[in-house]
């Protein structure tokens, strides 16, 4: 007969207990998605959001549309982006033979080969759908919003599904109106470069500012109208960088903070808490080869920090991605200037004032840095329409300035 002391029994459980947690600190997959079981050093985005809404309480209901925001960040991150390059047009998953792995030289042609392979443009269009509708889905059924508004048409047209905001007819005690862009930068996602999704989140106006066009009905239209508000009425914006690693950045006007994604356990853990841009950088990021159709006292101001002779003393560097989350996200860590000016060309700008530069704005204003056209605040625009767009430089709030000087001369 075996006889087991108490102590004996006291030995046994602390083995048990030890082999317990070294599998979980090993195999940290089996906590699942639940933050409580995370250690309390750890702040996991739920529980961020959690926290501030106590202290908040007006803000209650941005924790569900948030806590939707982040899942379809993920679900972009693991189950669209991932997948560049293996989802054909009609959003089917396709391995193309190896016999046809070269892709089609025309880029601009918008038909998908015999064998499934695509264009980089066709490639940007179909993971471009697929964030916009994962986005939609996940903001939809949070009952919190009136009207969602996906991104417009670029120039190229390219994004030709999403001219329209999509609207939400089931939202219920609707308070918030979310304006987004599901995968900026997608037309790039076939060569591997960083894309993001940024979103920003209004209070519904109380009233219409603007008129509307003819092809929308009447209610629609009353509903679209919620979207055009200036960038100062935010209340909170952000933005998931997909890349090396899922980073998801957001204010609700008290600063910024940052959230990657642990892909172990399936979490955004905070890792940039309160940031701060530097109050100037030593990098600008802009396409160069629109120089030529800029104004001389725009040239002026790039031609002088490149050679030392802007404020700084010292010689700029340039980063230019051509991916604007990307961008951002280096210039908002690293401080300098970010800029899509408006020239000849465009004398509008590229950028999508609602979906792409208001939402970044308040971000970067929110870290301590500045956001302008040039010639005055962005957040201070009042859009006028959906697709209106804007010329912007975007950075520290040093650089800024100093560019609006060159500008005013
Ligand atoms: P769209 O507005 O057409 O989607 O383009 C956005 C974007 O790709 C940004 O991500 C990027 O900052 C910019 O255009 C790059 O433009 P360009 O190729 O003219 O430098």
């Amino acid at each position: 007969m075996i006889r087991v002391t108490l102590v004996q029994l006291l030995l046994l459980y602390a083995v048990a207990f030890h082999h317990t947690t070294r599998r979980i600190s090993r195999y940290p997959l089996h906590l699942g998605s639940s933050p409580e079981a995370l250690p309390d050093s750890i702040m996991t985005l739920s529980r961020f959001m959690i926290e501030s809404t106590r202290s908040n309480p007006d803000h209650a209901d941005l924790e569900s549309l948030m806590s939707s925001i982040q899942i379809a960040c993920k679900a972009i991150a693991t189950n669209v982006v991932s997948k560049a390059g293996i989802v054909t047009l009609d959003g089917q998953e396709h391995y193309a033979s190896s016999s046809s792995s070269s892709r089609s030289s025309s880029s601009s042609s918008s038909s998908s080969s015999g064998d499934g392979s695509l264009s980089h443009a066709d490639a940007g269009q179909a993971i471009f759908d697929r964030a916009n509708s994962v986005l939609k889905s996940a903001l939809r059924f949070t009952g919190k919003l009136g009207v969602l508004s996906g991104s417009t048409a670029g120039d190229n047209n390219s994004k030709s599904n999403n001219n329209h905001p999509m609207l939400i007819e089931e939202a219920w005690n609707s308070k918030y109106v979310a304006v987004f862009d599901p995968l900026d930068g997608s037309d790039n996602i076939d060569a591997g470069i960083s894309t993001g999704t940024i979103f920003g989140i209004f209070t519904e106006a109380e009233e219409c500012l603007v008129d509307f066009g003819e092809d929308v009905s009447d209610s629609a239209r009353q509903c679209l109208l919620q979207t055009l508000q200036p960038g100062v009425n935010l209340v909170a914006a952000g933005y998931c960088l997909y890349s090396s690693s899922t980073v998801l950045m957001l204010s609700f006007g008290a600063g910024v903070h940052g959230f990657t994604l642990d892909p172990s356990i399936g979490e955004f853990i905070l890792t940039h808490p309160n940031v701060k841009i530097p109050s100037r950088g030593r990098y600008y990021s802009v396409n160069e080869a629109n120089q030529h159709k800029w104004s001389n006292n725009l040239q002026d101001y790039f031609q002088d920090i490149k050679r030392g002779r802007g404020e700084l003393g010292a010689s700029y560097t340039a980063r230019y991605i051509g991916s604007l989350v990307a961008d951002i996200h280096r210039t908002l860590l690293y401080g300098g200037i970010f800029a899509y000016p408006a020239d000849s060309k465009r004398p509008k700008g590229k950028l999508n004032l609602l979906h792409e530069v208001g939402p970044l704005a308040f971000l970067l204003e929110q870290a301590g840095g500045g956001a302008s056209t040039g010639y005055g605040r962005i957040l201070e625009i009042v859009p006028k329409a959906l697709d209106e767009k804007t010329g912007c430089f975007l950075g520290s709030k040093d650089d800024v300035k100093e560019v609006e000087k060159y500008l005013a001369r």
